[in-house]
């Protein structure tokens, strides 16, 4: 395919990376993507990421035909075979296992509708074995925020949190993630004077523009956390009126606080005890603080405890329910807030019903006509450990967990343990090679629909022209796959199928397609922003209660031991790609900006072992071994190294384990036992 063969009109659409949510449009003339006025990039302001977004689009790598596989090779076919494969597979697994022996991965790189028709797809045939890669990112995040305060979501809105006199980042790097927010949001109110503390075991661009900086262990953020909260208490910088109104259990808080020793806990930590006592007191003195979270503190297999210990700051300064407060993940894709929202997880349906409720699968059967299942399904990591027992087929849609789950040696033998895999991208990616079926999606540009951004904006995509070849737009495959194995209707126009998800979900009732065409609308909907409205938690928290609980948080320890001569392995991105690499690896502008994989490590640990800044490298553990090159650099701590996951080569999650979060079933992404040594 050339260039020359693709046309695409200028529409306004989203960018197809970050949760920031970006509108952007075709420029005819340079065939680049260029920012326009939009909800949340209200100047037309775009990253390097959103200005390459069509080299995705026309990339010469596209999938423009299905692929099947015949003697053991994946062969181009007509989509009549393709899909009869894909049926003809998937009900034999039924017939033999039933449902719940399916898997289906839902894509938070994909519209409300795609996920929505999903996720009913997976629920009438009838198994809740749906999820998304919030699992792999928020969903620690999301279930200690759902429980204390009885939302997912960020609290506030990006416009009113410049407001804040204090901004604690834990956990994230905003200026390489999410970088439009940061530029118009964070950075014009910390140029402002709004202090901000960066709670990170790196130095990285959100650090420089930060007051305060605590590198924190990897793995030993509840410590540095209760420390936190134990100068609050101690120097009585608590916000009585809030607790008293607002919270439950500070009796017993205190009494466990009292046990804290802050000294201990700052040393355990990995922080100065001066500025783990500084990083309290601008946070607690601070008329309004707001707090962001990010992969640091939910991918550990501690994540939901980690963020219950940063709700607890909130709730004790009174930092909720008003502008410029409040704890705030920002989220990964374009639409993982939107992959949620519609159900495609494996405990709740659209708009966060309970599948374990009746009268919530009740409200949904009287649209689809069919009640879901009870039973929760399987997360997607345990789905994948469940490969060849208890799972035999697996649909993974706009997702590529080859790459992106933990111990991808374990997960590689898992796939192969399948019997039937089929996958719906854009591309022929690491995990379509265990493929027996590959259908050929639309990418971004090709498609209308919606996505939900950061911070709970619906906004609308519109498609600027045909996808490729033969590929199809992925709502009608979606639509397609769900005609041929069950007996239900798939509207294949996204206007009808979002009409059908406000019906289904409470949280977007009330909105429709035309008006989310027209600058987006927010949940909770209708939110005025001019009253506050926007600013969840308000008089009370999303689940009707007055008050929320304050919860005491023992520390966990990583769950890799170290042993002697090791090092702790974190991992994370950098500006210029976008986690598997799958799409930014494809675009020619990004790839002459990325520098490639490098393992950050610090002077004194290259020092020890005898490697000289640029030489290849050797990391290893007893999972997998990667080699890559050393940044020898004081910009992460002694003791750890970094390096990211966007490559195919190093596959770094070959290192990473998979033990999960009790609760959220999150693997620990950000603590890992390693070798390093030269070549
Ligand atoms: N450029 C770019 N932007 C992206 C993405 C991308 O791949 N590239 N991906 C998108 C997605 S899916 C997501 S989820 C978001 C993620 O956005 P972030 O949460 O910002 O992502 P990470 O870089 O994984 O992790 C953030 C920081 O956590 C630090 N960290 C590591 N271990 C610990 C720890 O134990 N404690 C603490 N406190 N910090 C630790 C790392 O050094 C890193 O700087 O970004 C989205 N935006
Ligand atoms: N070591 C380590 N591993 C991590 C993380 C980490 O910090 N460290 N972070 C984790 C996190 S937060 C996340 S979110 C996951 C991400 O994990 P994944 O979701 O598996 O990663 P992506 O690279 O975003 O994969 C998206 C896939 O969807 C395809 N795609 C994109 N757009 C479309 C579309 O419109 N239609 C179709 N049909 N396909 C499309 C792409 O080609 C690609 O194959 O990785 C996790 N893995
Ligand atoms: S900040 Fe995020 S949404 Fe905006 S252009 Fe960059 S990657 Fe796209
Ligand atoms: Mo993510």
């Amino acid at each position: 395919m050339s260039e020359a063969e693709r046309t695409f009109d200028a529409q306004d659409s989203v960018c197809p990376f970050c949760g920031v949510g970006c509108q952007l449009t075709y420029v005819e003339q340079s065939g680049t993507a260029t920012g326009t006025t939009g909800p949340v990039n209200t100047k037309g302001e775009i990253c390097p990421k959103g200005a390459a977004a069509f080299d995705v689009v026309d990339s010469d790598d596209r999938l423009t035909q299905p692929l099947v596989r015949e003697h053991g090779h994946l062969v181009t076919a007509p989509w009549e075979t393709a899909l009869d494969r894909a049926e003809r597979q998937i009900q034999s697994v039924v017939d033999e296992h039933g449902p719940n022996a399916v898997a289906f991965f839902a894509s938070s790189n994909c519209t409300n509708e795609e996920n929505y028709l999903f996720q009913k797809l997976a629920r009438t045939l009838g198994t809740n074995n749906v999820d998304n890669c919030a699992r792999l990112c928020h969903a620690s995040t999301v279930a200690a925020m759902q429980s204390r305060f009885g939302a997912g979501a960020m609290t506030n809105s990006l416009d009113d949190l410049r407001e804040a006199d204090v901004f604690l980042v834990t956990g994230a790097n905003p200026a390489e993630q999410h970088p439009v927010a940061f530029r118009s949001y964070l950075l014009p109110a910390i140029t402002d004077g709004t202090t901000t503390i960066h709670v990170d075991p790196r130095v990285n661009d959100t650090t420089e523009a930060a007051d305060i900086h605590l590198p924190v262990r990897p793995g030993y953020d509840i410590p540095l956390l209760n420390a936190m909260a134990a100068v609050i208490v101690e120097e009585d910088l608590v916000d009585e009126a809030f607790l008293d109104e607002r919270t439950e259990g500070f009796d017993v808080f205190r009494e466990f606080v009292d046990g804290v020793d802050v000294a201990e806990n700052a040393a355990e930590a990995g922080v100065t005890e001066s500025d783990l006592r500084a990083a309290a007191v601008a946070y607690a003195t601070a008329d309004r603080a707001a707090a962001f979270t990010g992969m640091g503190m939910s991918q550990h297999h501690c994540g939901t405890d980690n963020v219950h210990a940063l709700l607890n700051l909130a709730l004790l300064t009174g930092n909720v329910g008003r502008r410029g407060t409040g704890v705030n993940p920002l989220r990964g894709q374009n639409n993982v807030q939107g992959a949620g929202d519609v159900g495609t997880l494996p405990d709740t349906l659209p708009g966060y019903r309970s599948v374990a409720d009746p009268d919530d699968r009740a409200a949904v059967a009287e649209e689809w006509g069919v009640e879901p299942p009870t039973e929760p399904g399987l997360t997607e990591v345990e789905a994948t450990h469940a490969f060849g027992e208890d799972v035999h087929a697996a649909v993974v849609f706009g997702e590529n967990p080859v790459l992106t789950e933990p111990n991808a040696n374990g997960v590689t033998e898992a796939f192969q343990r399948l019997d039937s895999l089929v996958v719906i991208d854009l591309f022929e990616t690491e995990t379509a090679q265990y493929a027996d079926v590959v259908l050929p999606g639309s990418a971004w540009a090709e498609k209308s629909g919606t996505v939900t951004n950061t911070d709970r904006q619906v906004l609308r995509m519109r498609a600027m022209g045909e996808p490729p070849g033969d590929a199809r737009r992925d709502l009608e495959v979606v639509a397609e796959l769900g005609d041929r194995l069950t007996d239900h209707e798939y509207p294949t126009d996204p206007a009808a199928v979002f009409d059908e998800l406000t019906r289904v979900s409470p949280i977007y009732a009330g909105m429709s397609y035309e008006g989310v065409g027209d600058g987006g609308q927010r949940w909770p909907f209708p939110a005025d922003a001019d009253s506050g409205e926007t600013v969840l938690h308000r008089e009370t928290f999303a689940n009707g209660e007055r008050t929320a609980p304050l919860v005491p948080v023992e520390h966990v320890p990583p769950a890799d031991e170290l042993d002697e001569g090791e090092l702790v392995l974190t991992t994370g991105r950098v500006i210029t790609h976008f986690n598997s690499g799958a799409l930014t690896r494809r675009s020619g502008t990004l790839t002459r900006m990325d520098s490639g994989s490098v393992l950050q490590i610090n002077p004194d640990d290259a020092e020890a072992r005898g490697i000289e800044d640029g030489e290849r490298v050797r990391v290893f553990n007893d999972r997998g071994e990667v080699t890559t090159v050393a940044d020898v650099t004081p910009a992460t701590r002694p003791g750890t190294v970094f390096t990211t996951f966007h490559y195919d080569d190093p596959a770094v999650n070959r290192l990473t384990g998979d033990v999960l979060d009790p609760t959220a079933k999150i693997p620990e992404y950000k603590h890992a036992a390693v070798g390093v040594e030269r070549l």
